[in-house]
């Protein structure tokens, strides 16, 4: 598993809740990103499931998403024996921080957050992890002092408000936590739905023909491509404005394939969207279909990935109590004796 020669390395973490399928947007914007990343960085990647209970979850479906999202992302490259996979709840520590910083963090910062008032919108009745949800977030990521952390523009306001009390704990006891930078992904790399090119790929998109999920077979990925929104000008270039679809086409190929923009427009030249589009699905195919292998190995050994997770979770949790311990040695909890 994850060796501790890595140590010296900068840390990076990031977490996913356990919400069913990733699609072609969390590939190419955000997993295959953190892969590659793996060698240069002491890694923690994990899976969020005390997040995931704000909102109702039916228990039995949150257990297996659970580990249908560990084999996804393990079938994209996230690899055991180079970075620490491991579920939120094996770990002790990201509550118990999350409750120290809750006694710095001001109650009307945690009111403010957009993705608070968005989903408690929807709510009828708000409870109270929903509006707590960003403390624990920001002990997830102090707890292993972090350095960079990839997320979504989603979670851009999460970050700035753990960057916030990982400052106000350094200034109100001692130098303690890093400051987290946000990770940005390679710009372009944004891939929007293909019904609605307007809009990004998006799990919760109800429109299902609208996202290319990883685990999707050769089959239903050709018939998602094939009938991709386009427009009836009928030339292959990008113009965002007035060819969305086609232009997120060419961008997901170009991402995929690493060719240029220039390069795709000359190679399809006075050709048809039919070929086109045949071209892309032959290029998502090719990569995503090992990844469909791979997990459809996976999922099927449960007690590997339980292996997996309890090597994660050990590693973790060495981090964790030390951190933990320094935390409550400066707030002036006494140690417990031995
Ligand atoms: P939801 O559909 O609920 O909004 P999501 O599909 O956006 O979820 P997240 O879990 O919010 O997925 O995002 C996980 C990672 O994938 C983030 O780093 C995010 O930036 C990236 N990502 C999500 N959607 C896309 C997309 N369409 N294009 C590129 N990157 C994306
Ligand atoms: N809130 C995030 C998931 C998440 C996370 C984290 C991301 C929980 N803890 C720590 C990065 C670091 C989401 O819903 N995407």
């Amino acid at each position: 598993m994850a060796d501790s020669a890595a140590i010296s390395k900068p840390v990076i973490l990031t977490g996913a809740q356990p919400t069913g399928r990733l699609h072609l947007g969390n590939y190419l914007g955000a997993v295959r990103n953190w892969s590659a990343m793996q060698n240069d960085y002491e890694c923690y990647f994990f899976v969020t499931n005390q997040h995931a209970i704000t909102l109702p979850k039916v228990p039995a479906e949150l257990r297996k998403n659970t580990y249908s999202c560990l084999a996804q992302y393990m079938a994209c490259g996230l690899d055991p024996e180079k970075s620490h996979l491991f579920v939120q709840s094996h770990v002790y520590g990201h509550n118990e921080l999350a409750w120290v910083l809750s006694c710095i963090c001001p109650l009307g910062q945690l009111e403010r957050m957009t993705q608070f008032k968005d989903k408690a919108k929807k709510q009828i009745s708000v409870n109270s992890g929903l509006l707590f949800y960003p403390v624990l977030m920001a002990a997830d990521i102090l707890l292993y002092n972090a350095h960079v952390v990839p997320v979504g523009e989603d979670q851009k306001q999460h970050l700035e408000l753990t960057r916030d009390l990982a400052e106000k704990f350094n200034a109100t006891y001692s130098p303690t936590f890093n400051v987290p930078e946000p990770y940005i992904g390679k710009a372009g790399a944004r891939v929007m739905s293909l019904q609605n090119p307007n809009s990004k790929m998006s799990k919760s998109d109800p429109n299902q023909l609208g996202t290319v999920d990883l685990i999707d077979t050769a089959d239903v990925i050709r018939k998602k491509i094939m009938s991709a929104v386009t427009d009836s000008e009928g030339s292959i270039r990008v113009d965002a404005e007035n060819k969305p679809g086609v232009t997120n086409l060419i961008s997901i190929y170009s991402a995929i394939t690493e060719k240029s923009v220039a390069a795709i427009e000359d190679e399809f030249a006075g050709k048809g969207y039919g070929d086109f589009k045949k071209t892309v699905a032959d290029a998502i195919i090719a990569v995503l279909d090992p990844v469909r292998q791979r997990y459809d190995e996976l999922i099927k050994n449960q007690g590997y990935l339980d292996e997996v997770l309890k090597a994660g979770a050990e590693a973790a949790q060495k981090t964790a109590w030390k951190t933990l311990s320094k935390v409550y040695r400066k707030v002036g909890f006494p140690e417990r004796a031995r």
